[in-house]
């Protein structure tokens, strides 16, 4: 009986999580940094710690969406500053192995963030989340290249200081 009363109530969330859109879950670990950083061990990151070093926003359009779209997350030169990362490169790993190298001087130059949400709303893997490196394309032209494009990566799961 109890397991049937569980069941519903499981069955029941999940549908109103459906109902509702996507449904993260702000307590697993989503992001993982490793490398030259203070104290050299590995550290894990849930959503809710990433938004605890405080929120950043960026209004911009983007390569991969249509019109302007507002993201929030955490700036990358705070969480840089948080792990105490000393060297010159980030080296950003995507859960389909994407893996692109970002200079750790475009953190503080263009204010670049790690996304968690979009439009207010956390990113399903589905639409290119749960963490999307985002540069502010619009307040600065030259970031309108294949090389900051390429450096925009989705899907974020580990950066690695180099
Ligand atoms: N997770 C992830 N992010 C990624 C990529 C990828 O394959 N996976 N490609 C990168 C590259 S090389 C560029 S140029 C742009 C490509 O965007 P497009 O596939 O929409 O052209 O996204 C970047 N971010
Ligand atoms: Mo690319």
């Amino acid at each position: 009986m109890r397991i049937v009363s569980l069941g519903l109530a499981v069955a029941a969330s999940l549908a109103f999580a459906t109902a509702i859109g996507f449904a993260q879950d702000r307590e697993a670990v989503v992001l993982t940094i490793d490398g030259n950083i203070k104290n050299a061990t590995a550290r894990d990151f849930s959503i809710a710690q990433l938004e605890a070093l405080g929120p950043e926003k960026i209004e911009t359009s983007t390569p991969w969406h249509d019109g302007k779209v507002t993201f929030e997350g955490v700036s990358l030169a705070r969480l840089m500053e948080h792990v105490g990362a000393s060297g010159g490169t980030a080296a950003v790993l995507a859960l389909n192995n994407y893996r692109t190298e970002i200079p750790l001087s475009d953190f503080a130059t263009y204010g670049v963030i790690l996304a968690t949400k979009k439009d207010g709303r956390y990113m399903s893997v589905s639409d290119k989340g749960p963490l999307f490196v985002i540069y502010p394309f619009d307040a600065f032209s030259e970031l309108n290249s294949e090389l900051y494009y390429s450096r925009s990566a989705w899907q974020v799961c580990s950066i690695s200081i180099e």
